[in-house]
Protein backbone atom coordinates (compact mmCIF):
# COMPACT_ATOMS: atom_id res chain seq x y z
CA UNK A 1 0.00 0.00 0.00
CA UNK A 2 1.06 3.28 -1.04
CA UNK A 3 -0.26 6.03 1.46
CA UNK A 4 0.33 9.45 -0.24
CA UNK A 5 -0.48 7.62 -3.79
CA UNK A 6 -1.99 10.47 -5.60
CA UNK A 7 0.39 13.09 -4.61
CA UNK A 8 4.16 13.75 -6.56
CA UNK A 9 5.82 11.11 -5.52
CA UNK A 10 2.95 8.35 -5.08
CA UNK A 11 1.74 9.32 -9.07
CA UNK A 12 5.55 8.44 -9.91
CA UNK A 13 5.30 5.30 -8.34
CA UNK A 14 2.02 4.64 -10.06
CA UNK A 15 3.55 5.69 -13.28
CA UNK A 16 6.64 2.92 -12.77
CA UNK A 17 4.33 0.45 -10.34
CA UNK A 18 3.28 -1.00 -14.18
CA UNK A 19 6.73 -1.89 -15.40
CA UNK A 20 7.57 -3.86 -12.21
CA UNK A 21 5.33 -7.14 -11.28
CA UNK A 22 6.95 -8.48 -8.08
CA UNK A 23 4.43 -6.74 -5.95
CA UNK A 24 0.26 -5.65 -6.29
CA UNK A 25 -0.02 -2.02 -5.67
CA UNK A 26 -2.70 -0.22 -3.97
CA UNK A 27 -2.45 3.71 -4.00
CA UNK A 28 -4.69 5.68 -1.31
CA UNK A 29 -5.23 9.51 -1.26
CA UNK A 30 -7.36 11.16 1.70
CA UNK A 31 -10.09 10.71 -0.21
CA UNK A 32 -9.97 7.03 0.87
CA UNK A 33 -8.77 7.42 3.92
CA UNK A 34 -8.30 10.58 6.21
CA UNK A 35 -5.19 9.34 8.02
CA UNK A 36 -5.25 12.11 10.37
CA UNK A 37 -7.96 9.89 11.99
CA UNK A 38 -6.47 7.02 13.76
CA UNK A 39 -9.87 4.38 13.52
CA UNK A 40 -10.47 5.49 9.42
CA UNK A 41 -6.67 4.46 9.33
CA UNK A 42 -7.08 0.96 11.52
CA UNK A 43 -10.58 0.75 8.99
CA UNK A 44 -8.66 0.97 5.70
CA UNK A 45 -5.75 -0.91 6.87
CA UNK A 46 -7.32 -3.41 7.79
CA UNK A 47 -9.62 -3.26 4.13
CA UNK A 48 -6.78 -3.51 2.21
CA UNK A 49 -4.29 -5.74 4.19
CA UNK A 50 -0.62 -4.83 3.00
CA UNK A 51 2.27 -6.74 3.51
CA UNK A 52 4.36 -3.69 3.46
CA UNK A 53 3.35 0.12 3.18
CA UNK A 54 5.48 2.80 1.51
CA UNK A 55 4.31 5.86 3.51
CA UNK A 56 4.34 8.88 1.38
CA UNK A 57 1.09 10.66 2.96
CA UNK A 58 1.72 13.93 4.47
CA UNK A 59 1.17 18.27 4.54
CA UNK A 60 3.51 19.02 2.32
CA UNK A 61 5.18 22.56 1.00
CA UNK A 62 7.54 24.92 -0.20
CA UNK A 63 9.50 27.05 1.85
CA UNK A 64 6.79 29.91 2.34
CA UNK A 65 3.90 27.64 2.89
CA UNK A 66 6.17 26.33 6.16
CA UNK A 67 6.96 29.62 7.08
CA UNK A 68 3.15 30.58 7.43
CA UNK A 69 1.88 27.44 8.55
CA UNK A 70 3.92 25.91 11.29
CA UNK A 71 1.55 24.96 13.40
CA UNK A 72 -0.66 22.66 10.66
CA UNK A 73 2.44 21.32 9.31
CA UNK A 74 3.29 20.02 12.51
CA UNK A 75 -0.16 18.94 13.99
CA UNK A 76 -1.14 17.26 10.69
CA UNK A 77 1.85 15.13 9.98
CA UNK A 78 2.35 14.44 13.42
CA UNK A 79 -1.15 13.06 13.31
CA UNK A 80 -0.62 11.33 10.01
CA UNK A 81 2.44 9.05 11.33
CA UNK A 82 1.33 7.97 14.69
CA UNK A 83 -1.39 6.55 12.98
CA UNK A 84 -0.24 4.95 10.07
CA UNK A 85 2.72 3.47 12.26
CA UNK A 86 0.80 2.55 15.09
CA UNK A 87 -2.25 1.07 12.80
CA UNK A 88 0.51 -1.12 10.71
CA UNK A 89 2.31 -2.73 13.88
CA UNK A 90 -1.74 -3.34 14.91
CA UNK A 91 -1.62 -5.63 11.98
CA UNK A 92 1.55 -7.17 11.96
CA UNK A 93 2.33 -5.13 8.66
CA UNK A 94 6.18 -6.81 8.27
CA UNK A 95 7.60 -3.61 6.69
CA UNK A 96 7.33 0.01 6.37
CA UNK A 97 9.06 2.33 4.56
CA UNK A 98 8.45 5.97 5.43
CA UNK A 99 9.31 9.23 3.55
CA UNK A 100 11.83 12.13 6.09
CA UNK A 101 13.33 15.30 3.78
CA UNK A 102 17.12 17.04 4.16
CA UNK A 103 15.41 19.57 4.93
CA UNK A 104 14.94 18.34 8.81
CA UNK A 105 18.46 18.18 9.01
CA UNK A 106 20.40 20.60 12.07
CA UNK A 107 21.01 23.70 9.98
CA UNK A 108 24.09 24.36 11.97
CA UNK A 109 25.18 21.18 9.83
CA UNK A 110 24.47 22.43 6.71
CA UNK A 111 26.73 25.49 7.09
CA UNK A 112 30.41 23.36 6.86
CA UNK A 113 30.39 20.24 4.76
CA UNK A 114 27.41 17.96 3.99
CA UNK A 115 25.37 16.19 6.34
CA UNK A 116 24.97 12.68 6.70
CA UNK A 117 22.31 10.10 8.35
CA UNK A 118 24.49 10.08 11.36
CA UNK A 119 23.17 13.96 12.27
CA UNK A 120 19.56 13.56 12.12
CA UNK A 121 19.24 14.70 15.66
CA UNK A 122 22.34 16.70 16.36
CA UNK A 123 20.88 20.38 16.76
CA UNK A 124 17.80 22.20 15.83
CA UNK A 125 16.63 22.34 12.41
CA UNK A 126 16.23 25.91 9.93
CA UNK A 127 13.84 28.17 11.53
CA UNK A 128 11.91 28.40 8.14
CA UNK A 129 10.43 24.57 8.62
CA UNK A 130 10.81 23.80 12.35
CA UNK A 131 7.18 22.68 12.28
CA UNK A 132 7.52 20.08 9.75
CA UNK A 133 10.80 19.12 10.54
CA UNK A 134 10.65 18.22 13.88
CA UNK A 135 7.08 16.14 13.12
CA UNK A 136 9.58 14.79 10.34
CA UNK A 137 12.15 13.82 12.97
CA UNK A 138 9.41 12.03 15.31
CA UNK A 139 8.71 9.30 12.35
CA UNK A 140 11.99 8.47 12.30
CA UNK A 141 12.19 8.13 16.42
CA UNK A 142 8.61 6.19 15.74
CA UNK A 143 10.01 4.00 13.41
CA UNK A 144 13.00 3.27 15.37
CA UNK A 145 11.03 2.54 19.01
CA UNK A 146 9.14 0.10 16.81
CA UNK A 147 12.35 -1.71 15.79
CA UNK A 148 13.46 -1.42 19.04
CA UNK A 149 10.22 -2.76 20.77
CA UNK A 150 8.45 -4.51 18.80
CA UNK A 151 11.42 -5.52 15.56
CA UNK A 152 9.14 -3.91 13.05
CA UNK A 153 11.40 -3.68 9.83
CA UNK A 154 10.41 0.14 9.58
CA UNK A 155 12.96 2.09 8.05
CA UNK A 156 12.99 5.91 6.13
CA UNK A 157 14.55 7.54 3.42
CA UNK A 158 15.51 11.16 3.43
CA UNK A 159 15.07 12.64 -0.05
CA UNK A 160 16.11 16.15 -0.92
CA UNK A 161 14.17 18.46 -2.74
CA UNK A 162 11.78 16.43 -5.36
CA UNK A 163 9.93 17.51 -8.44
CA UNK A 164 8.14 16.16 -11.63
CA UNK A 165 5.22 15.55 -12.88
CA UNK A 166 1.47 16.00 -11.09
CA UNK A 167 3.79 17.89 -8.42
CA UNK A 168 2.24 20.84 -6.92
CA UNK A 169 1.89 24.48 -8.61
CA UNK A 170 0.63 26.71 -6.36
CA UNK A 171 1.91 30.00 -7.05
CA UNK A 172 2.54 30.21 -3.66
CA UNK A 173 2.71 27.12 -1.43
CA UNK A 174 4.27 25.34 -4.34
CA UNK A 175 8.23 24.37 -4.09
CA UNK A 176 10.50 26.25 -5.92
CA UNK A 177 10.91 24.61 -9.30
CA UNK A 178 6.93 23.72 -9.93
CA UNK A 179 6.34 27.68 -8.50
CA UNK A 180 8.82 28.78 -11.24
CA UNK A 181 7.42 27.06 -13.82
CA UNK A 182 3.39 28.04 -13.43
CA UNK A 183 4.75 31.79 -12.55
CA UNK A 184 6.72 31.65 -15.78
CA UNK A 185 4.37 29.86 -17.87
CA UNK A 186 1.86 32.98 -16.68
CA UNK A 187 4.71 35.82 -17.69
CA UNK A 188 5.20 34.24 -20.89
CA UNK A 189 1.85 34.62 -21.74
CA UNK A 190 1.11 37.94 -20.02
CA UNK A 191 4.78 39.58 -22.07
CA UNK A 192 5.62 40.19 -18.34
CA UNK A 193 9.36 39.81 -16.42
CA UNK A 194 9.40 36.46 -14.29
CA UNK A 195 9.70 37.32 -10.78
CA UNK A 196 11.80 35.15 -8.61
CA UNK A 197 11.94 35.20 -4.95
CA UNK A 198 15.44 35.64 -3.02
CA UNK A 199 18.52 36.16 -4.78
CA UNK A 200 19.06 32.91 -6.39
CA UNK A 201 22.13 32.26 -4.73
CA UNK A 202 20.98 29.27 -2.46
CA UNK A 203 22.12 25.62 -3.73
CA UNK A 204 19.83 22.78 -3.73
CA UNK A 205 20.23 19.20 -4.86
CA UNK A 206 16.99 18.06 -6.54
CA UNK A 207 15.80 14.51 -7.14
CA UNK A 208 13.05 13.56 -10.51
CA UNK A 209 10.14 11.94 -8.61
CA UNK A 210 10.50 8.95 -11.17
CA UNK A 211 14.15 8.53 -9.72
CA UNK A 212 12.67 8.55 -6.50
CA UNK A 213 10.32 6.55 -7.26
CA UNK A 214 12.44 3.65 -8.33
CA UNK A 215 14.66 3.79 -5.34
CA UNK A 216 11.46 3.41 -2.80
CA UNK A 217 11.09 0.19 -4.77
CA UNK A 218 14.39 -0.53 -4.39
CA UNK A 219 14.66 0.36 -0.43
CA UNK A 220 11.63 -1.68 0.00
CA UNK A 221 13.15 -4.83 -1.74
CA UNK A 222 16.52 -3.92 -0.47
CA UNK A 223 17.25 -1.46 2.42
CA UNK A 224 16.56 -3.52 6.24
CA UNK A 225 17.57 -1.21 9.03
CA UNK A 226 20.59 -4.58 9.90
CA UNK A 227 22.24 -2.76 7.50
CA UNK A 228 25.28 -2.69 9.01
CA UNK A 229 24.54 0.71 11.29
CA UNK A 230 24.85 0.37 15.22
CA UNK A 231 20.80 -0.09 15.46
CA UNK A 232 20.55 2.38 18.60
CA UNK A 233 21.61 5.21 16.53
CA UNK A 234 19.28 7.05 13.94
CA UNK A 235 21.78 6.41 11.21
CA UNK A 236 20.41 3.11 11.40
CA UNK A 237 16.91 2.81 9.20
CA UNK A 238 17.65 5.90 7.85
CA UNK A 239 19.15 6.52 4.40
CA UNK A 240 19.43 9.81 2.11
CA UNK A 241 18.28 9.26 -1.52
CA UNK A 242 19.46 12.05 -3.78
CA UNK A 243 21.87 12.72 -6.69
CA UNK A 244 25.86 13.69 -5.82
CA UNK A 245 26.74 16.62 -4.03
CA UNK A 246 28.26 17.42 -7.05
CA UNK A 247 25.44 18.25 -8.83
CA UNK A 248 23.88 20.77 -6.22
CA UNK A 249 23.16 23.61 -8.42
CA UNK A 250 21.83 27.46 -8.20
CA UNK A 251 18.32 28.82 -7.95
CA UNK A 252 19.38 31.05 -10.34
CA UNK A 253 20.75 28.20 -12.57
CA UNK A 254 17.17 26.24 -11.77
CA UNK A 255 15.44 29.11 -13.09
CA UNK A 256 17.83 29.08 -16.60
CA UNK A 257 16.69 25.38 -17.36
CA UNK A 258 12.86 26.75 -16.64
CA UNK A 259 12.98 29.88 -19.02
CA UNK A 260 15.41 27.70 -21.76
CA UNK A 261 12.60 24.57 -21.51
CA UNK A 262 9.89 26.92 -21.73
CA UNK A 263 10.87 29.38 -23.94
CA UNK A 264 11.03 32.85 -22.57
CA UNK A 265 13.29 35.38 -23.56
CA UNK A 266 11.90 38.51 -21.28
CA UNK A 267 13.82 39.80 -18.05
CA UNK A 268 14.09 37.73 -15.14
CA UNK A 269 13.70 39.94 -11.61
CA UNK A 270 15.15 38.82 -8.34
CA UNK A 271 13.05 39.68 -4.99
CA UNK A 272 15.58 39.98 -2.88
CA UNK A 273 13.13 41.07 -0.25
CA UNK A 274 11.56 37.39 -0.33
CA UNK A 275 13.27 34.83 1.88
CA UNK A 276 16.30 32.54 0.69
CA UNK A 277 15.77 30.39 3.46
CA UNK A 278 18.49 27.71 4.11
CA UNK A 279 21.58 28.91 1.94
CA UNK A 280 22.85 25.14 0.77
CA UNK A 281 22.12 21.70 2.90
CA UNK A 282 24.45 19.25 0.91
CA UNK A 283 23.67 15.64 1.36
CA UNK A 284 26.07 12.92 1.47
CA UNK A 285 24.96 10.08 -0.79
CA UNK A 286 27.52 8.00 0.35
CA UNK A 287 25.41 5.22 2.12
CA UNK A 288 22.98 4.73 -0.14
CA UNK A 289 25.80 4.45 -3.27
CA UNK A 290 27.90 1.63 -1.24
CA UNK A 291 24.36 -0.48 -0.54
CA UNK A 292 23.03 0.18 -4.06
CA UNK A 293 26.69 -0.89 -5.26
CA UNK A 294 28.92 0.84 -7.26
CA UNK A 295 29.38 -1.92 -10.47
CA UNK A 296 26.45 -0.52 -12.45
CA UNK A 297 25.63 2.88 -10.37
CA UNK A 298 21.93 4.47 -10.32
CA UNK A 299 21.90 6.58 -13.37
CA UNK A 300 19.70 9.54 -11.91
CA UNK A 301 17.53 12.08 -14.84
CA UNK A 302 19.82 15.14 -15.54
CA UNK A 303 17.97 18.23 -14.24
CA UNK A 304 17.69 19.77 -17.10
CA UNK A 305 15.69 16.76 -18.86
CA UNK A 306 13.57 16.39 -15.61
CA UNK A 307 12.72 20.13 -15.86
CA UNK A 308 11.83 19.79 -19.49
CA UNK A 309 9.58 16.61 -18.69
CA UNK A 310 7.82 18.19 -16.13
CA UNK A 311 7.36 21.31 -18.34
CA UNK A 312 5.99 19.37 -20.82
CA UNK A 313 3.49 17.46 -18.34
CA UNK A 314 2.57 20.78 -16.76
CA UNK A 315 1.87 22.46 -20.57
CA UNK A 316 -0.31 19.26 -21.45
CA UNK A 317 -2.09 19.20 -18.26
CA UNK A 318 -2.57 22.67 -17.70
CA UNK A 319 -6.42 22.41 -16.80
CA UNK A 320 -5.86 19.57 -14.29
CA UNK A 321 -2.69 19.87 -12.65
CA UNK A 322 -2.56 21.06 -9.29
CA UNK A 323 -2.10 24.98 -8.77
P1 LIG B 1 2.17 15.84 -2.23
O1 LIG B 1 2.33 15.88 -3.70
O2 LIG B 1 1.77 17.06 -1.52
O3 LIG B 1 1.12 14.66 -1.89
C1 LIG B 1 0.71 14.46 -0.57
C2 LIG B 1 -0.10 13.18 -0.52
O4 LIG B 1 -0.51 12.95 0.84
C3 LIG B 1 -1.35 13.22 -1.39
O5 LIG B 1 -1.56 11.95 -1.96
C4 LIG B 1 -2.44 13.53 -0.35
O6 LIG B 1 -3.71 13.05 -0.74
C5 LIG B 1 -1.92 12.75 0.85
N1 LIG B 1 -2.47 13.26 2.10
C6 LIG B 1 -2.32 14.50 2.63
N2 LIG B 1 -3.04 14.63 3.77
C7 LIG B 1 -3.65 13.42 3.96
C8 LIG B 1 -4.56 12.91 4.95
N3 LIG B 1 -4.96 13.67 5.99
N4 LIG B 1 -5.01 11.64 4.81
C9 LIG B 1 -4.62 10.88 3.77
N5 LIG B 1 -3.76 11.28 2.80
C10 LIG B 1 -3.29 12.55 2.89
O7 LIG B 1 3.50 15.31 -1.54
P2 LIG B 1 4.85 14.75 -2.21
O8 LIG B 1 5.65 15.90 -2.68
O9 LIG B 1 4.50 13.64 -3.15
O10 LIG B 1 5.58 14.14 -0.91
C11 LIG B 1 5.62 12.74 -0.65
C12 LIG B 1 6.48 12.53 0.57
O11 LIG B 1 7.81 13.00 0.29
C13 LIG B 1 6.00 13.31 1.81
O12 LIG B 1 6.15 12.51 2.96
C14 LIG B 1 6.95 14.52 1.87
O13 LIG B 1 7.11 14.99 3.17
C15 LIG B 1 8.23 13.91 1.33
N6 LIG B 1 9.18 14.87 0.70
C16 LIG B 1 8.75 15.69 -0.30
C17 LIG B 1 9.69 16.55 -0.91
C18 LIG B 1 9.32 17.45 -2.07
O14 LIG B 1 10.20 18.24 -2.51
N7 LIG B 1 8.10 17.38 -2.59
C19 LIG B 1 11.03 16.54 -0.47
C20 LIG B 1 11.39 15.66 0.54
C21 LIG B 1 10.46 14.81 1.12
P3 LIG B 1 -4.74 14.01 -1.56
O15 LIG B 1 -4.21 14.03 -2.97
O16 LIG B 1 -6.03 13.31 -1.47
O17 LIG B 1 -4.69 15.35 -0.90
O1 LIG C 1 11.67 24.67 -2.90
P1 LIG C 1 11.68 25.68 -1.79
O2 LIG C 1 10.39 26.25 -1.44
O3 LIG C 1 12.28 24.92 -0.55
O4 LIG C 1 12.67 26.93 -2.13
P2 LIG C 1 13.54 24.86 0.41
C1 LIG C 1 13.90 26.79 -2.56
C2 LIG C 1 14.55 28.14 -2.86
O5 LIG C 1 13.92 28.70 -4.02
C3 LIG C 1 14.52 29.24 -1.81
C4 LIG C 1 13.72 30.08 -3.86
O6 LIG C 1 15.80 29.82 -1.76
C5 LIG C 1 13.52 30.26 -2.36
O7 LIG C 1 13.83 31.59 -1.99
N1 LIG C 1 12.56 30.50 -4.66
C6 LIG C 1 12.61 31.43 -5.66
C7 LIG C 1 11.30 30.06 -4.56
N2 LIG C 1 11.39 31.62 -6.19
C8 LIG C 1 10.53 30.78 -5.52
C9 LIG C 1 9.12 30.54 -5.60
O8 LIG C 1 8.38 31.12 -6.38
N3 LIG C 1 8.61 29.61 -4.73
C10 LIG C 1 9.43 28.92 -3.83
N4 LIG C 1 8.85 28.01 -3.03
N5 LIG C 1 10.76 29.13 -3.72
C11 LIG C 1 11.85 23.31 1.66
C12 LIG C 1 11.27 23.08 3.02
O9 LIG C 1 12.88 24.25 1.75
O10 LIG C 1 12.42 22.09 1.15
C13 LIG C 1 10.20 22.02 2.93
O11 LIG C 1 10.72 24.30 3.50
C14 LIG C 1 10.59 20.80 2.13
O12 LIG C 1 9.84 21.64 4.22
C15 LIG C 1 11.40 21.14 0.90
O13 LIG C 1 11.31 19.94 2.84
C16 LIG C 1 12.02 19.94 0.26
O14 LIG C 1 14.48 23.94 -0.21
O15 LIG C 1 14.07 26.20 0.75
Amino acid sequence: MVTGGSGLVGSALRHISGLELKHQYVFASSRDCDLTDYDSTLRYLREVAPGAVIHLAAAVGGLFKNMRRKADMFETNVRINMNVLRACHELGVAKVVSCLSTCIFPDEKTKTGQINETMLHAGPPHASNEGYAYAKRMLEVQSRCYREQHGRNYVCVIPTNIYGPHDNFHLDDAHVIPALIHKCYLAKQQGVPLVVAGSGAPLRQFIYSRDLALLLIWTLEHYDATNGDDPSTCAAGSLILSVDPADEISIAQVVRHIADAIGFDNDIVYDTAQADGQPKKTADNAKFKRLYGTESPFAFTSICRGIQETVQWFVQNYQDARK
